[in-house]
């Protein structure tokens, strides 16, 4: 067997409603790897759908846990950050990935902050600037296209755009510093959905879709970012990954359709998971 690539996720942990860690850790394990996290915050549930949830800031954590793990000298592959718990974690996660950050390391950033057109309600605009720096320092990043038009300090325009729009927007990213952006929630046909991608190094600009379900779904963002990241990891190119993430969240969101399952839980990515081993090309028999 080849040495386990190893991947730190830095992530909030949202008890109930599946999203962030509760999604990342079972993803990016069954694609493989061994799988490290970093809580940004400990919600007793996501902020989309449930009233009055609890929210432990875990800033004050962050430079004390990834001293440690220096002080250890340990390594990772891949480090890969989504949910941040307050604005002065932009900087120290910048900070951990200076830390462990080596020529072969892959950096993902999802700047996770909103959806819709709105920030998130535990987020003020002054995050967008912020995860603009964090956007700066990954190999790859994955925003949705609210959190791209608060990056870019763009109005964001609903569904009312062209391919054109879409391609600028992925050179503007680009132009952060990130030799790979992903775009998600991309769609030019009324019954098809998925992502938009440009590689900086091949110069090229690439598209993968599947079936659009309507509504919203919680969770997916951090679904296609955590499958997105385990295809690369497995060295699949990245056209080939952006459909597998797209597929993959497809099949999660029509399973839950199926299952007739409440959408504030987020969506049954756990029978799909055989689904993406086989996607993978991986064999665990
Ligand atoms: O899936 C994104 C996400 C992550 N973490 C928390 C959230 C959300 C989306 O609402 O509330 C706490």
């Amino acid at each position: 067997m080849n040495k386990q690539k190893r991947v730190l996720a830095i992530h909030d942990i949202s008890c109930v409603g599946r999203c962030s860690l509760t999604v990342a850790l079972p993803i990016i394990s069954v694609a493989g790897f061994d799988t490290s996290v970093l809580p940004t915050a400990v919600l007793s549930t996501h902020t989309g759908g449930f009233e009055g949830f609890t929210y432990r800031d875990l800033t004050e954590d962050i430079d004390p846990i990834s001293e440690h793990w220096q002080s250890l000298n340990l390594k990772f592959d891949a480090l890969y950050s989504g949910f941040l718990g307050s604005f002065e974690q932009i900087d120290l996660i910048a900070g951990l990935f200076d830390r462990f950050k080596t020529r072969n390391t892959l950096i993902m950033v999802d700047p996770v902050m909103a959806d819709n057109g709105v920030l998130y309600t535990v987020y003020s605009p002054e995050m967008a600037k912020g995860m603009a720096k964090l956007c700066a320092e990954a190999d790859i990043i994955v925003p949705n296209l609210t959190e791209a038009a608060f990056i870019l300090d763009e109005e964001y325009k609903g569904d009312n755009y062209t391919q054109d729009d879409i391609e600028k927007v992925l050179r503007k990213l680009a132009a952060l510093g990130p030799r790979k952006v992903v775009l998600t929630g991309v769609s030019f046909e009324n019954d098809k959905l998925g992502a938009a991608a440009y590689d900086c190094d091949l110069d090229k600009v690439m598209y993968a879709f599947n079936e659009k379900v309507d509504g919203n779904f919680h969770g997916t963002g951090d679904i296609f970012g955590s499958t997105l990241l385990s295809a690369l990891l497995n060295d699949f190119p990245l056209e080939e990954a952006i459909q597998i993430a797209v597929d993959y969240t497809h099949r999660c969101i029509s399973l839950t359709v199926e299952a007739e399952q409440e959408r504030r839980y987020g969506v049954c990515f756990e029978k799909a998971l055989p689904y993406l081993i086989e996607r993978l090309g991986l064999s665990y028999t």
